[in-house]
């Protein structure tokens, strides 16, 4: 089972990062399709098959950065925010569920290519967060998308949290913008 799940993510890591040329794609993808994309329902591992994290004792400490979220396209409700996760102390951590303060509601969602080699967005389940790691959500690859929040535009802030199987919940603010704080 623990295999499964570390051959899921390898092929994740393979899946996104081959998405890095996809970058300007994905951007006009999220300003202007995000909304109408199918989105599939289906977890890529289902919660049930989780195992456990591994455990040294130690309360892990889950440091959040470059959260930011885009604005939303004309007309539409739903938005994606991204962020990076990166583990400061124990031994291992998952991301299960985010919320935006004002939304509807959140979804974990990653990217894959269909075989009419289409990039399709579909909902994702728990993250893993092991120490040493980096849990990047960022155009292209992972993302929250962000349901039924009132309209937000460049400069404005959102309150949510990132909720960690161990940690709880993890404040964040959302800078709205059109890129990243990281992005070139
Ligand atoms: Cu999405």
């Amino acid at each position: 089972m623990r295999f499964a799940l570390i051959l899921t993510s390898a092929l994740m890591l393979t899946a996104c990062g081959g998405h890095d040329d996809h970058a300007a794609m994905e951007g006009e993808h999220a300003a202007m399709d995000h909304g109408a994309m199918a989105h599939d329902a289906g977890h890529d591992g289902g919660e049930a098959e989780l195992a456990p994290l591994p455990d040294d004792g130690v309360m892990p400490v889950v440091d959040v950065t470059a959260a930011w979220m885009r604005p939303h396209p004309q007309g539409r409700d739903v938005t994606a925010a991204y962020f990076t996760a990166r583990l400061a102390g124990g031994s291992a951590d998952r991301l299960v569920a985010a919320r935006i303060e004002g939304a509807a509601s959140v979804e974990l969602h990653g990217h894959t290519m269909n075989d009419q080699g289409m990039m399709q967005m579909r909902a994702v389940g728990p993250q893993t967060l092991e120490a040493g790691d980096t849990l990047v959500f960022a155009p292209g690859g992972l993302h929250l998308m962000v349901f039924g929040l009132a309209p937000v535009v460049d400069g404005d802030t959102v309150e949510g949290v990132l909720v960690f199987e161990r940690s709880g919940e993890i404040p964040v603010r959302f800078a709205v913008g059109l890129s990243g704080p990281s992005a070139d």
